[in-house]
């Protein structure tokens, strides 16, 4: 079952906690970006966790299309006669 966190006010709204000080606000009165939430040690550290996560995602999107294109050169290379798309 999901982690989640209830947002408090404006009805019985809960979000994932993986939501929770991730830089968008998606409880309807911003519970889960809130100071008080975001602010302590526990929400500093998912703030870093998410920056540490898109980072990586980035990294990888990077590092794949680098390695497309190396694949294609390399292969290229060891096959010159050959022709490819
Ligand atoms: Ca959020």
């Amino acid at each position: 079952m999901e982690r989640e966190i209830d947002c408090y006010g404006n009805g019985s709204k809960c979000v994932s906690i993986d939501k929770q000080c991730d830089g968008v606000t998606d409880c309807p009165n911003g519970k889960d970006e809130s100071a008080d939430e975001c602010g302590t040690p526990e929400g500093i550290r998912r703030r870093i966790l998410f920056v540490k996560l898109i980072t990586k995602l980035f990294t990888d999107t990077v590092l794949n299309t680098l390695l497309s294109s190396l694949q294609h050169v390399i292969l290229k290379f060891l096959f010159a006669s050959e022709t490819f798309c």
